[in-house]
């Protein structure tokens, strides 16, 4: 057999690189180790610096270009980048469907085939291919005219520089959305901070922004996705005659397309369409703001025709927006669980993400800094799933005259304790520990949790009925109160009184790791009260042990370490724990279990689709206590994968890559087998 030439081996090494990036950016499937993409993608650029002649301007190596540029080339768009007309409710959205239908001269209750997918919320861009060759990538801009951006479309690893297989036509200009998904901007923020630099105030606005980049090494930094959705000019081929077809066949070509899109019949499968994904839509990876319908039929698109700057077959129904403007009308101060003291923004009332939003959190000092907001400023308030509401940017224009500075207490709003900023913290922190009456609900609150000591009956009101009247000032002195101290509060009657006594009563039976996890301790979550159980086996283990046996914990590192040897160390807090055991509470002693023989200790799992008898959250919890990690997608790398009811695409990746995958039942029995019962 005959050595390779350089040739041949770079071609190869080309084809292979190519065939990963494929499966791993646009199939979402990676195949092989990331030191193994490297180590070829080593091999190539090696060959081609040695053999110059080799170098082709498709090769995989050659995504991120030389020298900045000096400034934006523009592009007019052979055909208009149209826009899509809006629907903001199921009624305009059947008025689009009624229109469709007449303008057709079809009967009104015609089932019209409809291409559906999510509208990504990022930037427009085309991209052209020649003989199959990326040629040059553009923003949308007005629809006419838009922005050489090659540079930077050459960086995203799922646009592809050379399409796959073969049918393609000549001239090939592709349409999409570029954005950044959810986790990247979540990461490109969280550096922005540890640097100390502004931060983008949404997903959309960082890949605008990085887009804009003058020096595509930054952008090649950023992990920008590119979703395709339409085909502009094409010249020298023939393309499919249905939308849905047209979406495959780009799909075949190499380009990403959304996973999501579905062809429906009808109106009212249109709109069945747009409740199943309004209810995904915080769980998918990246930002939508609607639904996009385009009739399927390009004949039935070619009749209907467009107007001015919108299509007539498409529509956008769009969600409720997660952002809105509103006015700060003040700051207050909020004293934690740890003592810390986080300001937040009391709102003008704005309807926003599907709710109505009075507050929202400023984090901290810092975070106010950045924003440079004062009380009386608009502001932009930002409601996305979930997750608590946000202040993302101040309306600098509209600053009133008599816009005030946001002034930081110099003592506990609550107990009057100093405050106290520790080095490299953001935040303030209450140093009236079990004294400041905040701390001592938020403690209170915290221990009665169902899954900390499980205390049902014990609700907010009545834990600050209990400090405010100076029933109660910490966990043991839940244990002591009687019956008529709690018949003479508010809302209280003998039935319920006698129910709570019965369930302070019953939590005295607890386990090792529920008691260490409801005491508090700064970053001491339920996983990490778990590994310590297990490690130390014991409360006097635990509490004994030094700073160094603490380390050989799972989990553990020097900063929890440190948080539980301080409260070892706290007599205050240790009293409180002596006289919660002389109430009664107690525990079976944890069978020691060594550091790293975990059960499930190097696996990684996955939990999708709704589950009966525990949360996904619950799930992830017991799958992390047996050693397990836990991803939220399947990869070539994915040990097993839990599915509930109504489980979708990541459950048909793991089928598809041949991954184990258990129902609930069978997931309830494996935790039963490692002594974790619900
Ligand atoms: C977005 N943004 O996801 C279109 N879009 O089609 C989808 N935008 C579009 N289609 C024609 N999925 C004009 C715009």
């Amino acid at each position: 057999m005959t050595a390779a030439s350089p040739e041949q081996e770079a071609a190869r090494l080309r084809e292979q690189l190519e065939q990963w990036n494929y499966q791993y950016y646009v199939l979402d499937d990676p195949s092989v180790p990331d030191a193994e993409y490297d180590r070829a993608m080593r091999q190539l650029v090696e060959l081609e610096t040695q053999h110059p002649a080799l170098l082709r301007p498709d090769s995989p190596s050659q995504r991120v270009g030389g020298e900045p540029l000096a400034g934006f080339t523009q592009v007019r768009h052979e055909l208009p980048m149209l826009s899509l007309d809006n629907a903001f409710n199921a009624d305009e959205l059947e008025d689009f469907n009624r229109r469709v239908l007449e303008r057709l001269k079809l009967a009104p209750d015609t089932e019209l085939e409809f291409a559906c997918e999510p509208k990504l919320d990022g930037i427009a861009v085309s991209l052209l291919y020649r003989d199959g060759v990326l040629e040059r990538g553009a923003t949308r801009g007005d629809g006419t005219t838009g922005e050489d951006i090659t540079h930077n479309v050459r960086t995203i690893q799922s646009v592809p520089l050379r399409l796959r297989g073969s049918g393609y036509p000549q001239v090939l200009e592709v349409r999409g959305e570029i954005y950044l998904p959810k986790a990247g901007f979540e990461a490109l923020n969280a550096r922005a901070r540890e640097k100390g630099e502004k931060t983008f105030v949404n997903p959309r606005n960082a890949a605008a922004g990085t887009l804009r980049q003058l020096d595509a090494r930054l952008t090649a930094e950023r992990p920008l996705q590119m979703c395709c959705y339409s085909v502009g000019l094409y010249q020298g081929g023939a393309l499919p005659e249905r939308q849905s077809d047209i979406l495959e066949q780009l799909h075949q070509w190499g380009l990403r397309i959304n996973p999501e899109s579905k062809v429906v019949r009808g109106f009212a499968a249109c709109d069945a369409y747009y409740d199943e994904l309004a209810q995904r839509r915080d769980a998918l990876p990246y930002d939508i703001d609607g639904i996009v319908y385009k009739v399927n039929e390009l004949a039935l698109q070619e009749q209907l025709g467009a107007v001015s700057r919108a299509p007539r077959w498409a529509i956008a129904r769009k969600f409720p927006a997660q952002e809105e403007v509103t006015r700060l009308l003040a700051v207050e101060f909020q004293v934690g669980r740890t003592g810390a003291v986080t300001p937040v923004a009391r709102l003008e009332p704005v309807f926003v993400g599907g709710v109505t939003v009075s507050n929202a959190t400023l984090h901290n000092s810092d975070e106010i800094e950045r924003l440079g907001v004062m009380v009386g400023d608009s502001v932009i308030v930002r409601r996305a799933g979930d997750v608590i509401p946000q202040v993302v940017s101040v309306v600098q224009a509209e600053r009133p005259d008599d816009a005030r500075a946001v002034v930081f207490p110099s003592a506990c709003p609550v107990c009057g304790s100093a405050l106290e900023r520790e080095p490299d913290e953001a935040v303030l922190r209450c140093m009236g520990g079990l004294v400041c009456g905040a701390q001592q609900k938020a403690a209170l609150r915290h221990f009665v949790s169902r899954r900390a000591m499980d205390i049902d009956g014990l609700g907010d009101k009545l834990i600050e009925q209990l400090v405010d009247q100076q029933l109660v000032d910490n966990a043991a002195g839940l244990f002591h109160l009687e019956k008529t101290q709690l018949t003479n509060l508010e809302r209280m009657g003998e039935k319920s009184a006698d129910k709570l006594l019965k369930a302070l009563e019953a939590s005295k039976h607890t386990t090792l790791e529920r008691f260490i996890f409801a005491l508090g301790i700064r970053e001491v979550g339920e996983a990490t009260a778990r590994n310590l159980a297990r490690h130390f086996g014991s409360w006097e283990a635990l509490s004994a042990a030094s700073e160094e046996a603490l380390l050989a914990v799972p989990d553990v590192g020097p900063v929890v370490a440190d948080h539980l040897r301080q409260f070892f160390d706290d007599a205050g807090l240790m009293g409180v724990v002596e006289q919660l055991r002389a109430a009664g509470v107690h525990w079976p002693d944890v069978e020691v279990v060594a550091a790293q023989t975990l059960p499930l200790d190097g696996q990684t799992w996955v939990v999708t689709g709704s589950l009966q008898a525990m949360g996904r959250s619950d799930a992830k919890a017991h799958l992390q206590a047996l050693g397990a990690k836990v991803a939220g997608s399947v990869s070539a790398k994915t040990h097993c994968v839990v599915a509930g009811p109504g489980a979708g695409s990541k459950l048909a990746k793991a089928e598809q890559l041949g991954i184990d995958v258990i129902d609930e039942a069978a997931f309830v029995a494996l935790l039963a087998e490692h002594g974790v019962t619900l």
